[in-house]
């Protein structure tokens, strides 16, 4: 293909997520020449992909959004764990605040990045062939963002529907007396499986994992003229606060565990305190206990049991409640995303509903008409779900054909092991940066959080080349090494250095199995990302 340059950027953003969204609103007023470059057809990231029934976030609505006050101060939320359909809203909505769109290309997919080293640039080529040249590259797609398909033999041959979660039909599929199958019970899977089984004529669930899920505790948030009058007033005192505390927390919420341990205190009051964060839903039991919960093996032991206990009081088949809470869970409870839940262990309750077990009979194959399993049986299906994740962290930038300088790519450079520095850059991939990538907090720091972090420590080193004519900034590889070794540090000191998780690459063949996230929590991440700014950016080399 004849490379013919169609246009010139200083900044090219990938993605038009709650991060690159950040990215292109904070580098503005630099007057920088910067576009963000979209697959989708519309904004919104994942909350633009993931449209199947029951997508939901499960993260509070005060906490998951923007810190901007010109945002939130009129933007008022429908219930405190919003649907898809209200995100895509809330993203209309910053839109028509910030006015983004007019420098964002929709249905752009980036398809390949080459580093041009004689022009400090980097030749940026479209899936339909267009170039574009650009000084600073930054790639902000998102932690969960390359569909993970599994390889089932006979696939192509299934004569019912099938999608993956994230690729559901934007028009929707009615699921309605239809025999529907589910292929894991991740967040999406149990989402999708909880609509299912309302209207659904059989729904099977294809579980290799038990994943533990807490009740989510939805709630409707009054919009009554009155109460939306005092909500609004309470938001301005509050939310300034919240969103500072925000930054002071591992994950990047407005809470955190309690600095008791475990067994510092009886067995009585630790009784009350699981019970009172069991009825506060959501993330509560998992993050905002004991501090050692997710580092202590008998403190974690101990906050399973009472969940198990909670769990299978709601299951009426003994069989059935081993398999979704067992004794003996695959991994530690929480070192694996928990998932929320409205009525997950209830549908199994139902007549409609089946439960298989895949490490007892695994799938052999797909045939004309539905699932075969190893035990000869075919489970007859209309529409089948794959539920099954993604290439997690490092996937969304892996899929993107990166080659960097003397030719390496980046799927070379991390096919052995991640090295990145502060988790926003690489050796090799001079001007090239990434939020919500490898080993920054990603996949355990609240997105809207960590967008903003990282975001505006990028803009913050645009500005200094700005002021200083940087044309050319390249992480060092010793500190990159160093960036590595304290994230293999600090997650081997946990209970997540062995989770079968896509935490640690677990989900995919071949890839490395090890930490993706930086998991020393968001004030030591912004600190060292401060410290490095503070000494002229120290690590990189800059000309
Ligand atoms: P997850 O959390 O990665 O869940 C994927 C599920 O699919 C999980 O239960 C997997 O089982 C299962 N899976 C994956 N591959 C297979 C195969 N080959 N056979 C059977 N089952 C399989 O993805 P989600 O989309 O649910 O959630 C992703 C994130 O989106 C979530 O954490 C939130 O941040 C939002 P496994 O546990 O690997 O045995």
């Amino acid at each position: 293909m004849s490379e013919s340059l169609c246009n010139e950027l200083d900044v090219l953003i990938v993605g038009a997520g709650f991060s690159g969204l950040y990215q292109l609103h904070t580098l503005r007023p630099l007057g920088l020449r910067v576009k963000i470059f979209e697959a989708a057809s519309d904004i919104g990231g994942v909350w633009h992909w993931n449209c199947y029934p029951g997508a939901r976030v499960d993260t509070s609505s005060e906490s998951y959004q923007y810190s901007l006050s010109s945002i939130w101060k009129d933007w008022h939320w429908n219930e405190k764990f919003p649907g898809q359909n209200e995100m895509q809203k809330y993203f209309h909505y910053v839109d028509e605040k910030l006015d983004l769109k007019k420098d964002i290309c929709l249905n752009t997919p980036v398809k390949s990045a080459k580093w041009q080293e004689c022009e400090k640039s980097w030749i940026i080529t479209i899936d339909n062939g267009s170039v574009v040249r650009t000084r600073f590259f930054i790639i902000c797609a998102g932690v969960n963002t390359e569909p993970l398909v599994p390889k089932y033999k006979g696939l192509d041959t299934f004569k019912g529907v099938w999608h993956h979660t994230a690729r559901w039909p934007r028009d929707g599929l009615d699921l309605t007396g239809k025999r529907v199958a589910v292929i894991g019970t991740g967040a999406s899977g149990v989402q999708v499986a909880q609509e299912a089984a309302a209207c659904a004529s059989k729904l099977t669930i294809f579980q290799r994992t038990a994943n533990p899920c807490l009740p989510m505790r939805q709630q409707k948030i009054n919009t009554c003229i009155a109460e939306l009058e005092n909500h609004k007033k309470l938001k301005e005192e509050l939310y300034p606060i919240m969103f500072r505390r925000m930054l002071q927390t591992p994950g990047g919420l407005a809470y955190m565990s309690v600095p008791q341990t475990t067994f510092s205190v009886t067995a009585e009051e630790r009784r009350l305190f699981y019970e009172q964060l069991y009825a506060q839903g959501g993330v509560a039991l998992w993050l905002w206990g004991y501090s050692d919960a997710l580092t202590d093996k008998a403190a974690n032991d101990e906050v399973y049991a009472f969940w198990r206990r909670k769990t299978l009081a709601r299951i009426k088949d003994p069989k059935m409640g081993e398999k979704l809470a067992p004794e003996h869970p695959e991994n530690a409870f929480g070192v694996k995303r928990i998932s929320l839940e409205q009525n997950f262990y209830e549908i199994f309750n139902q007549d409609n509903v089946e439960l298989l077990d895949l490490t007892e009979n695994p799938i052999e194959r797909i045939s004309e008409a539905g699932i075969v399993t190893k035990d000869g049986t075919e489970h007859a299906v209309d529409v089948l779900v794959m539920a099954t994740g993604f290439d997690s962290i490092s996937g969304s930038i892996t899929a993107i054909n990166i080659e960097g300088k003397n030719g390496v790519t980046i799927q070379e450079k991390w096919s052995k092991g991640t090295h990145t520095y502060l988790g926003v850059a690489s050796s090799d991939f001079p001007n090239m940066f990434f939020t919500n990538g490898p080993q920054a907090p990603s996949g355990l720091c609240n997105g809207p959080t960590c967008a903003e972090i990282q975001g505006d420590w990028l803009t913050e080193l645009m500005k200094y080349a700005q002021a200083k004519h940087i044309e050319y900034i390249e992480a060092r590889p010793e500190a990159e090494e160093g960036w590595r070794q304290l994230v293999l540090g600090i997650n081997a000191m946990t209970l997540f250095a062995n989770a079968k998780s896509w935490y640690n690459g677990a989900n995919i063949e071949n890839k490395p199995f090890e930490p993706l996230n930086f998991i020393g929590g968001v004030p030591l991440y912004m600190q060292r990302c401060k410290e490095v700014a503070e000494h002229d950016y120290e690590g990189f080399s800059l000309s």
